[in-house]
């Protein structure tokens, strides 16, 4: 427990030791401020730290999914695999912590629990619940998009005599399902990621699947030496391109044609290409996937046959195949043997759209059609996504108004960095910015470097104060509203428009025409000398 009475005044108070908080410490201390880390968790990493399930890994390419912002990193770090596992991720952030010396500034096992705007003083008033109390010019949210675990609220968990789990708040020291019987609830990334390896140990494995969704194999397989070196060789120039990737969906210079303008044959001939190159490639078969319904239904019946394919039973690849949203509209899943999977004859799949789990009981659960006893359950149930980190903290602006009042019919930003009325305040890879869309790596540092330019322009200016007008926010508002309209996401009941959270308000939160739109966007408003934002001293 810290001193009650004694109250830290620093440059920047940081919420997060995820990617984001990593590099926005090394940023501030670049910049010769003086910053401190506050981090939940007992180390770095924040979702390499919490998602242990077994076959956690990332989607996007290891040899992307990095930092650029100082060359000798990836030059010194050797990515095993193609889509690198969780220990791996872990150790890679820890990796660049201990680099840079950074953890002398960050502060475990620590939870922010409000963040208020002093109108006289102009600073931020940070608490925790371990006593801190931190005088701040600056608070900077790097909590996170996909931090809070969501669980669902079935009665009786608390009764149930086995063991149960969430894929978001993995032990540490792993768990062993040898000879169990093990229930999984929930089918998005999280599930099919761990499903195929959780059937491996299991006794009976049974998966309750409320929504099917689509998954394309990973092909993951070991990285070698040369590819590693000529990665090495090419990937600032990679990245830089990367940075300003306009997505064929918002005009950009791809070579994807549309699907219905090719025959049958040949629009089936790329489909497998991409399929055979695996992940979220996919989307990139044709340019009008998210857009055209029409062009979505040729890509979701082609994962379709292919589950047909490889699914024995046919009751079950016809569940597996019951998807009723548009393919993509929902967060791609990137597999390895996960249809595969239900073909072992200790595996079996629940239909609980049809008849949904009533309650937990203590020899395992119960659903409308049928009683079920397991010895472990595991939740792989999803996250209160982009909004649930931040509004989990009492966050208070000007005259102590209330970001969970101001967002209470959803979230309002400005390029998702910053709250109207939350002055020095800002979110990394908030809502209204392309975040999720995106290779997360690509959009934290992006937004970290906005923030630090910001900061060093103001103190070049001898100014103290940077703030989102309401106006510039308001458009905003509209013009990411308007995008995600000319899609097909909102179609989907999804995390990304909050679909998942009974109550949350269905709004689309991320900026969907991608990072290259969006960071030129950027760039001129940092050009114009901060457009949009109020700067004052
Ligand atoms: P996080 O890593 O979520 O870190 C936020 C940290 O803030 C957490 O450690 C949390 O404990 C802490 N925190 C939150 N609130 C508080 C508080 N009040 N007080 C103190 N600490 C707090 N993205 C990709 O681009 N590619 C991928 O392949 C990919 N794979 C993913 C796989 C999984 C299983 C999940 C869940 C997400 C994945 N993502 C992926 C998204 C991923 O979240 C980002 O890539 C990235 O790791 C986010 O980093 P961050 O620092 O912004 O947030
Ligand atoms: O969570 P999800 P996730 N009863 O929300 C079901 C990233 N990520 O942890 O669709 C029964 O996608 C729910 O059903 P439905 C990635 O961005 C990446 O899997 O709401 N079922 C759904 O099937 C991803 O999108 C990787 O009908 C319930 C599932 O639980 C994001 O994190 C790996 C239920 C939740 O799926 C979240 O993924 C993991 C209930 N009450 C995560 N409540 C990579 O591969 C929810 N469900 C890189």
């Amino acid at each position: 427990m810290a001193d009650q009475d004694a109250t830290r005044d620093i440059d920047a108070l940081i919420v997060g030791a995820g990617f984001a908080g990593i590099y926005m410490l090394y940023r501030m201390r670049e910049l010769g401020m003086t910053a401190h880390v506050v981090e939940a968790g007992s180390d770095v990493g924040g979702t390499w730290y919490w998602n242990r399930y077994p076959g956690a890994r990332c989607d996007i390419e290891s040899l992307a999914y990095q930092y650029s912002f100082a060359d000798e990193i990836q030059r010194e770090w050797n990515w095993s695999e193609r889509y690198a596992a969780q220990p791996e991720l872990l150790r890679y952030a820890q990796f660049v912590t201990d680099r840079f010396g950074l953890r002398s500034d960050m502060q475990f096992n620590t939870r922010v629990t409000s963040a208020h705007y002093q109108d006289d003083t102009g600073r931020w008033d940070v608490q925790t619940d371990q006593g801190d109390r931190f005088s701040a010019r600056y608070c900077i949210m790097a909590t996170g998009c996909l931090s809070v675990p969501r669980m669902p609220s079935y009665p009786g968990l608390e009764d149930f005599e086995g063991d149960w789990y969430h894929t978001g708040e993995w032990p540490h020291e792993g768990v062993d399902f040898t000879g169990l019987r093990v229930a999984v609830v929930g089918t998005g990334s999280s599930g099919i990621q761990s499903i195929p390896l959780i059937a491996e140990q299991a006794a009976l494995l049974t998966v309750f699947q409320r929504t099917p969704n689509f998954a394309i194999p990973a092909h993951n397989r070991e990285l070698t030496q040369d590819e590693r070196d000529r990665n090495k060789d090419a990937f600032q120039r990679l990245r830089r391109e990367a940075e300003y990737f306009i997505p064929a969906r918002s005009g950009g210079p791809s070579a994807a044609p549309r699907a219905l303008e090719v025959d049958d044959g040949a629009r089936d001939e790329r489909y497998q290409a991409f399929w055979d190159m695996g992940g979220l490639m996919y989307m990139g078969a044709f340019g009008d996937i998210l857009v055209d319904q029409a062009a979505n239904d040729t890509a979701a019946e082609f994962v379709r046959r292919k589950i047909f394919s490889i699914v024995q039973d046919p009751e079950t690849a016809a569940l597996l195949a019951a998807q009723d949203f548009p393919l993509g509209t929902k967060r791609l899943c990137v597999d390895t043997g996960y249809y595969d999977t239900f073909n072992r004859p200790t595996v079996s799949l629940v239909n609980i759209r049809e008849h949904p789990i009533e309650t937990i009981t203590p020899a395992g659960l119960r659903t409308a059609a049928e009683e079920y006893e397991f010895d472990a359950i595991v939740f792989a149930t999803g996250f209160d996504a982009m909004t649930g980190a931040l509004l989990a903290m009492d966050i208070r602006g000007r005259e102590g108004v209330s970001l969970r009042d101001e967002w209470r019919d959803g979230p309002r930003s400005y390029l998702g960095l910053q709250v109207a009325g939350f002055p020095n305040l800002f979110t990394i890879t908030g809502p209204g910015s392309p975040s999720v869309l995106s290779n997360m790596l690509i959009s934290i540092e992006q937004h970290v470097d906005f923030i630090s330019d910001c900061l060093e322009y103001l103190r070049e200016r001898d100014l103290g104060t940077v703030e989102a007008t309401p106006e510039a926010q308001g458009r905003w508002v509209e013009h990411c509203r308007d995008l995600g309209e000319r899609t097909l996401y909102p179609q989907a009941k999804s995390w990304y428009m909050g679909a998942n959270i009974e109550g949350k308000p269905r709004v689309f939160m991320p900026y969907v025409a991608g990072v290259g739109i969006y960071r030129k966007k950027c760039d001129a408003i940092a050009t114009a000398g901060y457009e949009g934002f109020a700067l004052s001293r």
